[in-house]
């Protein structure tokens, strides 16, 4: 029985820091999405699109980088401002790596 501690002790050092991506305030009908920490570095109002240096996104295999996202909708660029730590939701839309939820960190 040792052994199967030591491989929790293993997945829980290795798990990153999306497990406490549970909101406790969030309402129950909303699924569990990944929200990846991020940091604003250029809003495009204009093209609906945000460019972020973002953590390792765990539900798109992506390691950490700055890279560009659409917004869907245009309308969460409304809650973010430059220099802004972030939590956000991305997924693959039709091609296009998309931030679908975006909040800011206090
Ligand atoms: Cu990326």
């Amino acid at each position: 029985m040792k052994h199967s501690l030591l491989i929790s002790a293993l997945l829980l050092a290795t798990s990153p820091l999306h497990a406490e991506s549970h909101q406790p305030g969030s309402p129950p009908s909303t699924q569990a999405v990944v929200m990846t920490d991020g940091v604003v570095q250029r809003i495009d109002a204009v093209a609906g699109k945000i460019t972020l240096r973002h953590g390792a996104i765990v539900n798109l295999d992506m390691p950490a980088m700055t890279m560009v996202f659409r917004a869907q909708p245009p309308s969460l660029l409304d809650k973010v401002k430059l220099g802004v730590k972030v939590k956000f939701h991305a997924e693959q839309i039709n091609g296009a790596l998309t931030v679908t939820a975006i909040q800011v960190v206090p």
